[in-house]
Parts: structure tokens; sequence; C-alpha cells
């Protein structure tokens, strides 16, 4: 039996559990000293986690002391590039959670307030760490963020390693959430775009829950909910029309991080992508990055986004736009001013900040999930070429493919040979669908690359 949460974004009781966690918030600003928060997720929830401890930033800007400290499943290298299997591993989420929260001052913060981020109330890694807070009550204060309609729909398979499930987790917060020693932030939202993958509406209602948490530990009326309609419909088309080769990103300040962050994303939902910037033994991220390495090769098919705000150097932005149009008359810019001056003399600038980042995130999303569709990456509303890459995404890739579950099942879940076997989810696909073999699929697949393509053709001549 299920029962849908009747909670959505605004709901009031959403509202209250909101207001109550800045609340905690504002506690631990008052004694930066012994108290910390800390943003954990796996993928793109632990690259919002550490987006939003940016937020220090702004609290150093206004004389407080920073009080965010973030984990990422994976690692800082998880940031920028796809890490999905430590998401599995719940002792590593608890080790890095109290790694955090002892370090900084080379001694423990008598008061931790977690902020743990799963859209799917399903990872591993964030699952040990609110188990961890369960068990020392005395310092920590588990927060939950997620998007699963209800808690009775959420992973309940045991955790590796314990017997411990995450809906079992879940039930434990919901007792002590009436007591306020733990919060459950769990709004419904609709499906998202591509089946399966939380970065777009996952990740935004992330950003915004958050960032109403952030200003309200500040004022107590905190950043609306007005986030209707940019009209960055068209923006988006014409930047799509105009992409033949790559996209690439070219940014300044949060909005450049936000377009690192996108690309990122797209390893796991669709496969490999040529939208990834340049990637070494380090992370070639920077301006020069681009002008050695990018800039060369650009063409006229290639499309450049530039993503800068007024705040930003826009003179170097102009002297970089001029060498990108020298190779390309496809550059584009998602540009933002600041609200007002007066307001933002009295107000402080974070709360300008949510809006245009926002904007820029969706923009970006948007781009990104239309640029894979135009590259075939996608079917129905499908990702069919990720790769295997954790349990959940194997269990993904098994419902994908759950019309002859049999035939999955002899691929079975063994990270060596699934992290090597990256096209695993398109070959079973178009043997599945066609009733071909494994290596007729094969052929097929290397004589269409296009993923999308290949299926349709083998559909239409089976
Ligand atoms: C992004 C993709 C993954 C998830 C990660 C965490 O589109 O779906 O990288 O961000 O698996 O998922 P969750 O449900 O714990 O936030």
């Amino acid at each position: 039996e299920t029962e849908f949460s009747p909670q959505r974004l605004l709901s009031e009781e959403i509202v209250k559990t909101l207001m109550e966690v800045a609340e905690r918030v504002r506690l631990i600003l008052k004694d930066p000293q012994d108290s910390l928060v800390v943003l954990s997720g796996c993928g793109t929830s632990g690259r919002l986690a550490f987006f939003m401890s940016g937020f220090n930033r702004e609290l150093q800007r206004l004389n407080y002391a920073p009080i965010c400290s973030y984990v990422i499943a994976g690692g800082d290298r998880a940031l920028f590039s796809s890490q999905e299997a430590p998401e599995d591993d719940p002792t590593l989420g608890a080790l890095r959670l109290k790694k955090v929260s002892t370090i900084p001052c080379l001694r423990g913060k008598k008061r931790v307030l977690f902020i743990g981020v799963s859209c799917g109330l399903s990872a591993p890694f964030v699952a040990g760490q609110l188990d961890f807070c369960l068990r020392h009550p005395d310092v920590y204060t588990p927060v939950l963020v997620g998007f699963n309609p209800c808690v009775s729909l959420c992973r309940n398979e045991p955790l590796p390693g314990c017997t411990l499930t995450f809906r079992s987790v879940v039930t434990r917060m919901e007792e002590l959430a009436k007591t306020q020693k733990a919060f459950l932030i769990n709004p419904a939202l609709g499906p998202e775009a591509i089946s399966g993958s939380s970065r777009m509406k996952g990740g935004s209602a992330t950003k915004i829950l958050l960032e109403v948490v952030f200003s309200a530990s500040f004022s107590r009326t905190p950043v609306t909910f007005k986030y209707a309609q940019w009209g960055y419909g068209r923006a988006v088309q014409k930047i799509l029309c105009a992409c033949g080769r790559q996209v690439c990103y070219l940014g300044w300040g949060s909005l450049g991080l936000l377009g690192l962050i996108d690309a990122s994303e797209c390893k796991p939902t669709f496969g490999h992508s040529e939208l990834l910037f340049p990637q070494g033994p380090e992370f070639s991220i920077s301006h020069d990055d681009f002008l050695d390495r990018v800039l060369p090769r650009l063409t006229d098919d290639d499309a450049v986004l530039l993503l800068y705000s007024d705040s930003d150097d826009v003179d170097e932005v102009a002297k970089l736009a001029h060498r990108v149009r020298e190779k390309t008359s496809n550059i584009h810019g998602a540009y933002h001013q600041t609200d007002g001056g007066t307001a933002a003399q009295q107000v402080p600038c974070y709360f300008f900040l949510y809006k245009r980042e926002l904007s820029t995130k969706l923009l970006l999303n948007a781009v990104s999930t239309g640029a894979h569709i135009l590259k075939g990456k996608v079917f129905k509303n499908y990702m069919i070429d990720l790769q295997v890459t954790n349990s959940k995404l194997y269990r993904r890739a098994a419902r994908l493919l759950q019309v002859r579950i049999a035939m999955v099942d002899s691929l079975k879940m063994n990270q060596h040979l699934c992290v090597s076997v990256v096209q695993v989810v398109p070959l079973a696909l178009v043997c599945l669908l066609t009733g071909c073999s494994i290596k007729e699929a094969e052929t097929r697949l290397e004589q269409q690359p296009i993923v999308r393509e290949a299926v349709e053709a083998c559909l239409k001549s089976s």
C-alpha cells in the first residue's frame, strides 16, 4: 500500500520544516567556533551540496565566520567528473562526515547540522551518514532532503555491509522529526524530463530549498518562491539550432561553476559526452586551458555559450568573446545584471544571486539535455546509453530492460565488469527489442553509433 505524500514544494508543512531548519542554522551562525553545517550528497546532489556551501562566501562578505562544509561521494574529483561507485558505500559516507566535522579546528564540533541530499531517497552513502547522525544525537542533527513521492517507495534493500535500508533510516527519522530531533524535507515533484536523471528538476529544487533555509537563517522573511518564467525557451532553441559538433561553456564566477557542474552531470545520464571539458590528470578548466586546448580547434560548427554577470570582469569577457568570434559565429551569452542597486545595498547580495544562478542552471540543463537528445542519446524519455556504474544504475538498467530480465541477469552487476562494459544498456536494449544475438547487436551499434538511431533502425528491420 502506497500513501503518496500530500506535500508539495510550497506546502505549509514543508515551509514550516524549512523555517525550523533555518532556526538551527541561525544558532550555528551565533556559535561558529563549536558548530557546523555539513551538506552532503552523491552525483548531482553532492555537487549541489558543494555549490550551496558557497554560502560561506556571502557570510564572509557580511563579516560572519564561515559555517558550511560539504561532502561529496567520490571526493572533489566527483565535483567535475562522474564518480558513481562510491555512492554505494554507507561506511565511507559516515567516515567522511566524521572527518569533516572534526578536522577543521583539530577538535570535534559540539553541534553539527547535517543536511543530506538524496533526490530518490536512495543513496547508501547518504543513508550511512544519516545513520551515523542518529547514533550520535548529542552532536549531530540530521536533515534529509529528497523528492520521493512517499517514504514507502524509498529504497528498501539492505545497504552494502549492513542490515539497514534507506527506508529503515528514514522511518527512524520520521519518528524523531516529531520532536525536531531530525528533519525530513521531502516534497513530491513531477517526474524528471529524462526518466531517472535527477539533475534537472531534483537538482534545481534542492537549490531552491537550501536557499530558502539559508536566506531564512538571516531574515525571517526568506526569499520567495517566485521562480516562474524566465523565457529561456527561445534562447535554448537558438543555441541548439546553432550547435553542430560541440557546445562549449565559457563561464565566470558561480555561473561558470554551474557550467562545469552541468557538463559533469552529462556522462552518467547520457554516456560518453563531448560536452565535457577537456580533462587530463588534472582538471583543465581555466580560461588559459580553454585558450590553449579548445580555442585552436573550434570551428564554425561549434557553439560557445558565455556565462557571466555584471559583477564579473566584463572587459575580460569581451576580450575572450572577441577571440572566440574569430573561430565561430555561434557565440551566445547568458548575461545577468544585478537587480536594483539600492536594494542591493540594504539586503545581502546572496538574496539576489539565487535567481540568476537558478535561471542559468535551468538554461544549461535544457541546453545540455537538448544537445544530447539531438545526438540520439535518449529514446522516448529514457537515457539509453547510461553506464551501469553503481547499484542504482544497475537496477535502473534492469528496469529499462525488464521485458527480458533473465538476459540482463546474465550481465549481473559486477563492478569490474560494469565499469568496463560501458555499452551494456544499448547492447542489451537492441538484443531485447529485436531478438538478435549480442554479436549482431554489437555490429549494428558499430555501424550506427547514435544509439537511438541504431535502436530505431533495428526496430524497423525486425
Ligand atoms: C544525475 C544522476 C546522478 C544522481 C546521483 C544521486 O542526473 O541522476 O548523478 O545525482 O546518483 O542521486 P540521489 O537520488 O541520491 O540524489
